[in-house]
Formats: structure tokens, C-alpha cells, sequence
């Protein structure tokens, strides 16, 4: 199997402690591309994601699995006897996916948004837009604010348990220190659950 991803992108990223949590990172071999060149771009990268994106996971009969967490849920179902990080029970699952989804969409998708409409970073394929960057990183501390405030009562974001939902959490908090949005002093127990996850051997692949 191969994964097609970039190693400081944030996403692959998520991949990648995914898989060796689980103790499976060795089971894909990884193949590097720069996305500021557009290595995503060229029609050979295109025809294994249509949406230009990395992560990609190509098994070996050539099948594409496109997005973080359709990758993620094929090794999950895959590989059923590693470590369980997408929920054992119907409860733990809604639990997660909650969680997943309140991540992606409410801290992921404006921090990403922070990088790209400040940094300039794609500026060969979209139009920055500062005062919108602005905006995403306002709402990337209020984020930061209701983890904080959730995580005085719990010790992982959901389950009692290290779950996805930390790992994209963690991943997108390291990738918003880009854009300039960072812990406060004040913010202990966020600071307290980033140092448990940060210790993780996972946390460094
Ligand atoms: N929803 C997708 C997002 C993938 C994504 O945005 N990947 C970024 C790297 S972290 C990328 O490939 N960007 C290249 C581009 O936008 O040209 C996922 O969860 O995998």
C-alpha cells in the first residue's frame, strides 16, 4: 500500500498517528510530494484524487481512498485487532464521531483557512483573502477556549480514552502555532491534555 502525502501537512499527519497507534505505519510505504509545487496537480496525481488533496492511500490493486478519515475507517475495519481509536460500542462511535466532526469542522477547517488566506501559501491557485484569514483565526481561539473549558472535567476529549478525536485535535492545534494561534498561560488543562498526547511516542511520527 502506498500513502501519498506531504510530512509537515496536517492531514497526512493525522494519518500517520493513526497508523502507528496502531502499530501499522509500517504497512504503507510513504511517497512524498510538494504541494507548494503542485505536485498534487500533474494528471497522474489527479486520476488518484480528483479533489487534488493528500492524504491518498492507493492499495495494491491500484484503489484510491481519498480523505484523512476514509483512510483511517479502512485500516479501523481492516486491522479490527489493533488498537481501537474510532469507537468499540454504538455509543462510543456517536461519541467520536461528534467530536470528529466538531473538530473538523469548527477548528480544522478555519485554521486551514487561517494558513492559506494568510501565508499566501497557494497563492498560485486561489485568491487570498486577509480580512477572511482574520476572521477564521478569532474563531480558532474560541476553539481553543471551549477545548480548554470541556477538558476541566475530562482527561481526553471523549470515551475516557485516547480516540481520533484527539489525535485531529492535537494535529490541528500544532498546525495553528503556523497562522500564530497558541495556548494560553491561563489555559492549563488544554496545556495539560497537548503535553499527555504530545508524550506519546505517536505524537512524533
Ligand atoms: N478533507 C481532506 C482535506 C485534505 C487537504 O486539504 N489536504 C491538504 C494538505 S493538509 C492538501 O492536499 N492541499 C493541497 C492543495 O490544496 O492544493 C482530508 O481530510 O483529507
Amino acid at each position: 500500500m502506498k500513502l501519498y502525502e506531504m510530512a509537515i501537512a496536517p492531514n497526512p499527519r493525522r494519518v500517520r498517528m493513526f497508523l502507528a497507534e496502531k502499530g501499522l505505519l509500517d504497512q504503507v510505504e510513504r511517497v512524498e510530494l510538494d504541494l507548494q509545487k503542485g505536485e498534487n496537480l500533474t494528471p497522474e496525481f489527479v486520476a488518484k484524487n480528483p479533489l487534488k488533496k493528500v492524504p491518498v492511500l492507493e492499495l495494491d490493486d491500484g484503489t484510491c481512498i481519498a480523505e484523512t478519515m476514509a483512510i483511517c475507517r479502512y485500516f479501523e475495519e481492516s486491522y479490527p485487532d489493533t488498537m481501537n481509536l474510532l469507537g468499540a460500542t454504538p455509543l462510543e462511535k456517536a461519541q467520536i464521531e461528534q467530536w470528529l466532526r466538531w473538530v473538523e469542522f469548527y477548528f480544522f477547517l478555519p485554521t486551514g483557512m487561517a494558513f492559506q488566506h494568510l501565508s499566501g501559501y497557494f497563492k498560485d491557485r486561489m485568491t487570498p483573502n486577509i480580512p477572511w484569514g482574520e476572521e477564521c483565526k478569532t474563531n480558532i481561539e474560541k476553539f481553543f477556549h471551549f477545548l480548554n473549558k470541556h477538558l476541566t472535567q475530562h482527561s481526553w476529549l471523549c470515551c475516557d480514552r485516547y480516540t481520533a478525536a484527539d489525535i485531529n485535535a492535537f494535529c490541528t492545534l500544532e498546525f495553528a502555532r503556523v497562522v500564530g494561534v497558541r495556548i494560553k498561560p491561563e489555559q492549563t488543562h488544554l496545556q495539560d491534555w497537548f503535553d499527555r498526547v504530545k508524550n506519546r511516542p505517536t505524537a512524533s511520527v
